[in-house]
C-alpha cells in the first residue's frame, strides 16, 4: 500500500507510523526525521533546512520536494511505502501525485489523525523535556501550529476531493489511535 499519514505536530504521526509500518512490512519514511538525521550529520541539507526548523517553518519546497522524490526512487519503496510528514501543502500534494505518476504508481489512502491544539501542545511540550528538540520550544510549537493550520490543513480537503481521504480521532491512549489506525487501513 501507498499512504499518506496527516494531522497536526503532536497528533502522534511519527508515533504511529511506526506500528503502521510494521504491520504492513512497508518502510515509513519521515520527512522530518530525515532532515534532523542531515542536521545531525551536518551535511548541506542539514544546514539547509535547519533554519526553517528551527523557526517552526517549513523547508522550502525544492528542497523538500527533491528529497522525496530520491528516496521514494531508491528501490526500497519500491512495494509501497508510508509517508508521514509529507506533503505538508498542497503544492506538494500535487508534486507527489507527479512523482507517483512518473513511478507508474498512485496513493491508495490519505489517513489524518485528529487531534486538538490543547492536547497536541501538551504533548509536545512533555516530548520538550524528554527529548529536547529545538522546535519543540513554546514559541516554536505555536509557529509549527499556525504553519499547520493555513498550509498543512488543505492538503486534506484535497485528499477528500479525491475521495481517498479517512479521518481518525488521535486522542486516547497510542493502543487505542493505533487500533482506529488499522482499521481505517482495513488491516
Ligand atoms: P516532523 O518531524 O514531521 O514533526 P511533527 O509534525 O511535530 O510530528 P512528530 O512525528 O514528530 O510528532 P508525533 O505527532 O508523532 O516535522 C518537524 C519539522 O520538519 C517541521 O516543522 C518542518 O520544519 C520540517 N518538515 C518536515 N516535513 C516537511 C515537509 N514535508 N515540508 C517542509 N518542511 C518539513 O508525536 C508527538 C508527541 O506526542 C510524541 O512525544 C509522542 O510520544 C506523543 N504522543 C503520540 N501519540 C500520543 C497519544 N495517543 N497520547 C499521548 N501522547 C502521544
Amino acid at each position: 500500500m501507498r499512504i499518506v499519514l496527516l494531522g497536526p505536530p503532536g497528533a502522534g504521526k511519527g508515533t504511529q507510523a511506526q506500528f503502521l509500518s510494521e504491520r504492513l512490512s512497508i518502510p515509513a519514511i519521515s520527512t522530518g526525521d530525515i532532515f534532523r538525521a542531515n542536521v545531525g550529520g551536518g551535511t548541506d541539507l542539514g544546514r539547509q533546512a535547519q533554519a526553517f526548523m528551527d523557526k517552526g517553518e517549513l523547508v522550502p519546497d525544492d528542497i523538500t520536494n527533491a528529497m522525496v522524490r530520491d528516496r521514494l526512487g531508491d528501490g526500497s519503496a519500491a512495494n509501497g511505502f508510508l509517508l508521514d510528514g509529507y506533503p505538508r501543502n498542497p503544492d506538494q500534494a500535487v508534486e507527489l501525485d507527479t512523482m507517483l505518476a512518473d513511478f507508474d504508481t498512485h496513493l491508495d489512502v490519505a489517513i489524518e489523525i485528529t487531534a486538538d491544539v490543547e492536547e497536541v501542545t501538551s504533548r509536545l511540550l512533555s516530548r520538550a523535556e524528554i527529548e529536547g528538540r529545538s522546535d519543540d520550544t513554546e514559541d516554536v510549537i505555536r509557529r509549527r501550529l499556525e504553519v499547520y493550520a493555513t498550509e498543512t490543513a488543505p492538503v486534506s480537503a484535497y485528499y477528500e476531493g479525491r475521495g481517498v481521504l479517512r479521518q481518525i480521532d488521535g486522542t486516547g491512549d497510542i493502543t487505542e489511535v493505533t487500533a482506529r489506525l488499522f482499521h481505517a487501513v482495513g488491516v
